[in-house]
């Protein structure tokens, strides 16, 4: 992509009312970031990752564009910011929905007036976006639709409402009790009611089992990348990986399935023909914790160049986005589907959940079908639940000869070399 066909979104996110000399001076140097931390210090990628490099290295490829023409033809843009909320119905009511990122400190000075420091570097990103008016994607949105999973994210809805319509969800904590399912289909309902009054359509059952299917497809294609990850030498790096996961998020769900399934085939082929990133026996690492918005790219980054590969991530971006599915899409009223969709998203072992065993033996279980040799906790710092989880498992996880470090950080380079060095300790001990 040349640089004179990049400035053609130009007008485009100017109509839009982007803060472009803001957006310039600080998103302006992601492509060359995206260049030095992926394609120069890579070797040997898969050929499908052209297309991600295309989505990155051109600032969201032609997504804006198409967004743009579907709301001129009447149809809404949903911004979401985590895995409980359904994507399966906004698209069932002819919406699109677009995961928000917030993944840089580029943002951050727009929120800081509104936040206290000490709040989780997600929740500054996000706001610093969608306050700034840099981001084009949240200016598309016509409604964000925010939950309850954790404390600086409900108070950050109340800040962002006064820029944006917001809806909040409100997501259960105690999940395995029968009266939080009611709760949560209920929220679920609560939503679908709220949306059709946005979107002007009705919910039946034919969209929603389609768009069930469709998104289900998807997260097929996404785990069949993952399952290519437990080969040695993988066929794939973790920054590839996480990528591919980090565009699912708002990208067109059609073209994901082609594009991820593409990938997919070309990964077993290299798996067939014995070729890998890195070379047999290098040092796998399982990475788990809080999710990695995209252009957060910093752990796995320390990790690959330091001689290790990231063979899967038991995160937001990586399983938890897949892992539980629908059984079966089988159901003849709207309140039978929303049932399956309330158990498949209940299903999701986030920290914001007490209690959640269930985490510990996902974190187990990928350990020992990824074949990993170590596992990094990754903590934003201020995210209590999962820090506090960290310590919990790592505990656990050394009683069993598991080796295991923890890492909290933020989206600032400033610790790199600092983590590089830890990183790299733990890789000799390992
Ligand atoms: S399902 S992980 S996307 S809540 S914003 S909890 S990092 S302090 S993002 Fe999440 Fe949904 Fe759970 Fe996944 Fe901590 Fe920061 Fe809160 Fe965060």
């Amino acid at each position: 992509m040349t640089q004179s066909e990049k400035t053609n979104w130009r007008p485009m996110w100017e109509d839009l009312g982007i803060d472009m000399e803001k957006h310039d001076q600080l998103l302006g140097v992601l492509p060359d970031i995206f260049k030095e931390v992926y394609i120069d210090s890579q070797k040997n990628r898969p050929e499908a990752m052209g297309f991600w490099d295309f989505v990155v290295g051109d600032l969201h490829g032609i997504r804006i564009s198409e967004l743009k023409k579907a709301k001129e033809e009447g149809k809404k843009v949903i911004g979401t910011f985590c895995l409980y909320v359904p994507d399966e119905i906004i698209f069932a009511l002819d919406a699109i929905s677009v995961g928000l990122c917030g993944g840089t400190n580029f943002s951050n000075y727009a929120s800081e007036d509104l936040l206290p420091n000490n709040i989780c570097a997600l929740i500054k990103s996000a706001l610093g976006f969608g306050v700034g008016n840099i981001c084009p994607y949240y200016s598309m949105t016509d409604i964000l639709i925010g939950e309850t999973t954790c404390d600086g994210k409900k108070k950050a809805w109340e800040v962002l409402k006064d820029y944006k319509p917001v809806y909040v969800m409100e997501t259960p904590q105690c999940k395995s009790r029968p009266e939080a399912r009611e709760h949560f289909i209920a929220e679920i309902k609560a939503l679908v009611t709220k949306l059709e009054i946005v979107t002007g359509n009705k919910l039946t059952v034919e969209k929603l089992k389609a768009t069930m299917e469709k998104i289900a497809k998807k997260r097929t294609q996404m785990c069949r990348v993952y399952e290519a990850r437990k080969t040695d030498p993988p066929p794939i790096s973790g920054k590839d990986a996480l990528i591919m996961s980090q565009v699912a998020f708002y990208d067109d769900p059609d073209r994901e399935i082609e594009m991820v399934s593409k990938l997919a085939d070309e990964l077993e082929d290299r798996i067939n023909k014995g070729i890998g990133v890195v070379n047999k026996g290098t040092k796998r690492i399982l990475i788990s914790g809080t999710p990695m918005a995209i252009p957060n790219w910093k752990l796995h980054h320390i990790i690959e160049t330091s001689g290790a590969v990231v063979v899967t991530e038991e995160t937001c971006t990586g399983t938890r986005y897949f892992d539980s599915e629908f059984p079966e899409i089988k159901g003849e009223s709207i309140d039978d589907l929303l049932g399956l969709v309330a158990n498949r998203y209940l299903d999701i072992n986030c920290a914001c959940f007490t209690p959640n065993d269930k985490r510990l033996k996902d974190i187990k279980q990928l350990f020992k079908e990824y074949n990993a040799d170590g596992i990094i906790f990754y903590t934003l710092s201020f995210c209590q639940t999962y820090d506090i989880e960290a310590i919990m498992f790592e505990k656990e996880l050394k009683k069993e000869g598991i080796p295991v470090m923890s890492i909290t950080t933020d989206y600032s380079s400033e610790d790199e070399s600092q983590l590089k060095t830890r990183i790299q300790a733990f890789l000799e001990m390992i």
